[in-house]
């Protein structure tokens, strides 16, 4: 049995499904240009009030939310069910190789592999323009809003983030849009966004994850002007955007530590102390969310979040530290979503940036090591130009293509 259970019926507010008929794979609008979602609000999300934080967007009457954007309905594909590439290889219009066990040759010739989903700022340039080269091409022909319109119909249903149900539905999410991406270009997986490499600068945003090469820039309106996503008009026909000056606290390397320490004991108060996994994975639940409200603007609110694709590199690194967590998990721990034979074999991830004394390389050009405060090596994000580089150890390394004169990184 897949660990990633069927898709229940979303409900389809003004909205009729076809395709598979589970309700959400693909979606027709009735009006073909302008679509009000309306009824129950989203359920109030990381404690929001509604009207009172400015950076929580696109709600109107704080609960209808508007579709404007036309869906073209040409994302159908079940394949995101496959846990194997000879399961996937029909909807790359591969040939599985009878001659070798269970390879699928592409058209190209070359051999569909794997996803390796690495972090972000370990891609090589090369693999990170692909990405985005391929994540840009959804994003034109519509399949990206399809994706996305996903999300949106089953945002309106508490039950998907809230509880279990989260964790295996999330993890079959992300394989919708890495298979359509790969579809684009084989070669692509889908990257993480390991937060914890940007904690430990002076300022977090300064990192280069929000630069030109990478996720883009915002304006000084919140408009995402640069990157893959610059200027996307999403569902609601609004422009992208985050927070103008990117706020908050990220995921810190310990809280990671606690979250996989498999004799993590949570005490309640008057019990004594034991091991929880229900607890364990609402605090990863909790550590996500931290990250929505960073990024602000649409990743902030539930029904828009997945307009900006970094959710998915964000989600992903979530469903990172939940595999790691299921791998190492108390085997009498009884979570019900975990299944002991789940593997699936369409793709992995790859470590996370590490470095030590004795080896300082964190293995990308965009990354350095520093023993920051706790003395124990660990890999960081490069600053971008202009960012502050004040009280980083090896500042002589931290700052891209420029160096820290001594509070501020400048250019070379
Ligand atoms: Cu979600």
């Amino acid at each position: 049995m897949p660990k990633i259970p069927p898709q229940e019926n979303g409900r389809n507010m003004n909205m009729e499904s076809k395709g598979d008929g589970n309700g959400v794979d693909s979606i027709t609008p009735n009006e073909p240009n302008h679509i009000i979602l309306s009824g129950k609000p989203p359920k109030e999300w990381f404690n929001k009030k509604c009207g009172q934080d400015p950076m929580l967007l696109n709600e109107d009457d704080c609960g209808n939310f508007t579709l404007v954007k036309k869906l073209l309905s040409n994302y159908t594909s079940e394949s995101w069910k496959c846990q194997t590439l000879s399961c996937l290889c029909p909807y790359f219009h591969g040939t599985i190789d009878t001659s070798e066990t269970k390879i699928c040759i592409l058209p190209s010739g070359k051999a569909l592999t794997k996803a390796i989903r690495k972090e972000y700022r370990m891609l090589t340039d090369e693999e990170r323009k692909k990405f985005h080269d391929a994540l840009k091409k959804l994003m034109k022909n519509g399949i990206y809003d399809e994706i996305s319109a996903i999300h949106l119909n089953i945002s309106r249903d508490d039950s998907y983030h809230n509880g279990n149900k989260f964790w295996n539905w999330h993890t079959g999410y992300l394989k919708r849009l890495e298979i359509e991406l790969r579809k684009i270009d084989p070669d692509v997986a889908l990257p993480y966004w390991d937060s914890t490499l940007d904690e430990n600068l002076p300022v977090s945003s300064d990192s280069i994850i929000w630069t030109d090469d990478f996720m883009g820039r915002s304006d000084e309106n919140g408009i995402v002007i640069s990157g893959p996503a610059a200027y996307w008009t999403s569902l609601n026909g609004q422009m992208l955007r985050r927070r103008p000056v990117l706020w908050g606290p990220l995921v810190q390397e310990g809280t990671i530590k606690y979250l996989l320490d498999e004799t993590q004991l949570y005490k309640p108060r008057n019990a004594n102390p034991k091991f929880n996994c229900s607890y364990q994975i609402k605090e990863l639940y909790e550590q996500h969310g931290t990250i929505h409200h960073y990024v602000g603007g649409d990743l902030q609110d539930l029904p828009t979040a997945t307009n900006d694709p970094a959710f998915f590199l964000h989600h992903c690194f979530v469903d990172l530290i939940f595999e790691l967590w299921r791998q190492q998990k108390d085997p009498s721990c009884h979570v019900s979503i975990i299944i002991d034979d789940y593997i699936d074999e369409t793709f992995e991830y790859a470590p996370r940036p590490t470095c030590s004394y004795e080896n300082p390389d964190c293995g990308s050009k965009y990354l350095f090591c520093d023993p920051s405060d706790t003395g124990i090596p660990s890999c960081i994000t490069k600053i971008s130009p202009g960012g502050l580089c004040s009280g980083i150890r090896n500042s002589h390394q931290a700052c891209l293509d420029g160096y820290c004169n001594g509070v501020i990184c400048v250019s070379n």
